[in-house]
């Protein structure tokens, strides 16, 4: 179990290709991939690239890709642009219909899609062979973690699952994976990759039911009694959270029931997806964790000394982004302590994006939302999620 005082130092593995981070989903799209560029550049000005090892990451290749995703999706993602979906009407049609590209706004066609998809998907990769290898303890990659995409469809932001790809690398050295995500979105695609094993246990935290009387939030998928199939039942966890969920009740949940997963899965390997917009302020997710609270994820999975992966996810107000990024990379070099906490962020570049949040990396987590659900409801939620956990043989 986790250790309260964790001096231990860890090897850091970091991984940023500043080849994909000025891609852009569209002039509005709420994605941006910028948004790690900028996280890079406050890892730079608070001086950690020197405590972590850092290897360029090659693109995935194809044949790697192809290892999760199906032939034909691939051929689409591989040859599909701007011109041939604008001008090429079967294709686009293809493209909509059969594998989520295109149509709404979500996951549009857009320019470099599929060097943004190998690039970040590469540094995943990457990532977990330095995990395999022994070469690091813990690996990172912000530019990953889009655990939405399934094998023949793009949804929700997500194009290539990089997850899955990674956690497939870490089962050809690792026996059991445990899979952690704490974006405010339902982890869905890693769990359906998932859903019949019992070598991966997937668990992800999400806001979870209504919007509007005839809307879910995205996906909808994700309620507590979804727990797996066949050899893998009781091996897909689920934690559904109601919005303006703060710290206090996101840890009242997360701690017991991840060191309950951790006591009876018994892992060999740790990824744990850090979605970002399960911050306060974020414009999509309408959760309420400050960046302490969202760090604390990293630092209780750090606690137990397993090779852990990181990796990015959602996150759309993307100073919140930037900033939880780079505070969870202090936690992984053990330097959180040494990051100052009164002085304003330091000149690097971007700073003034980060005049909303009053130039402070520990920005104030909005006290406005009313109606915050207390104990009752958490309480049930965790007697339930600990209980399908206890039938784990
Ligand atoms: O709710 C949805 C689906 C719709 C259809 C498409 N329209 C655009 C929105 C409603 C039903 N999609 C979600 C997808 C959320 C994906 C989260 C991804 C992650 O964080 O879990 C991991 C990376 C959704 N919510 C909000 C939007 N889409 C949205 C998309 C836009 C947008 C505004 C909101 C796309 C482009 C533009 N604005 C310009
Ligand atoms: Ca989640
Ligand atoms: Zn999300």
């Amino acid at each position: 179990s986790p250790s309260c005082a964790d001096d231990k130092k860890r090897r850091v593995c970091y991984y940023y290709d500043p080849g994909i981070a000025h891609i852009k989903f569209s002039d509005d799209h709420v994605m941006v991939p910028a948004r790690v560029a900028m996280a890079h550049s406050l890892v730079g000005v608070y001086g950690m690239l020197g405590d972590m090892r850092r290897l360029r990451t090659r693109p995935a290749t194809e044949a790697e890709i192809r290892r999760f995703h199906s032939p034909e999706y691939v051929d689409l993602l591989r040859d599909l642009t701007p011109e041939s979906y604008f001008n090429d009407a079967a294709l686009r049609q293809k493209a909509e219909d059969d594998h989520g590209i295109g149509g709404d706004d979500d996951c549009p066609a857009f320019d470099r899609l599929w060097k943004y998809c190998r690039g970040y998907a590469g540094g995943s990769f990457a990532a977990a062979r330095a995990l395999v290898d022994g070469a690091s303890d813990i690996a990172i990659n912000w530019s990953g973690g889009m655990h939405h995409a399934s094998a023949c469809k793009a949804t929700g932001f997500c194009y290539v699952n990089d997850i899955v790809l990674a956690i497939n690398e870490l089962l050809g050295t690792f026996r059991r994976v445990i899979y952690v995500d704490i974006d405010a979105h339902h982890g869905d695609g890693v769990q359906n990759a998932f859903l019949d094993s019992n070598r991966v246990m997937t668990l992800s935290f999400h806001r979870y039911g209504k919007i509007t009387p005839h809307k879910d939030f995205f996906p909808g998928s994700g309620a507590i009694n979804e727990i797996g199939d066949g050899a893998g039942e009781h091996y897909s966890v689920n934690v559904p959270l109601d919005a303006g969920v703060r710290d206090d009740v996101y840890h009242t949940l997360f701690k017991p029931i991840v060191g309950k997963a951790m006591e009876v899965f018994q892992p060999e390997a740790i990824v744990l997806q850090c979605g970002a917009d399960s911050l306060s302020g974020d414009r999509l997710g309408g959760m309420e964790l400050s960046v302490r609270g969202h760090a604390e994820c990293v630092s209780f999975l750090r606690g137990f000394n397993l090779p852990l992966l990181l990796v990015g996810g959602g996150g759309y107000t993307i100073n919140h982004v930037a900033s939880a990024w780079c505070y969870e990379t202090a936690v992984a070099v053990g330097k959180e302590r040494k990051l100052p906490d009164d002085i304003e962020i330091p000149s690097h570049g971007y700073e003034l994006m980060y005049k909303n949040q009053g130039n402070k990396l520990h920005y104030k987590t909005s006290t406005a939302t009313a109606a915050r659900k207390r104990s009752s409801s958490t309480e049930v939620t965790k007697g339930k999620v600990l209980e399908h956990l206890s039938q784990v043989k």
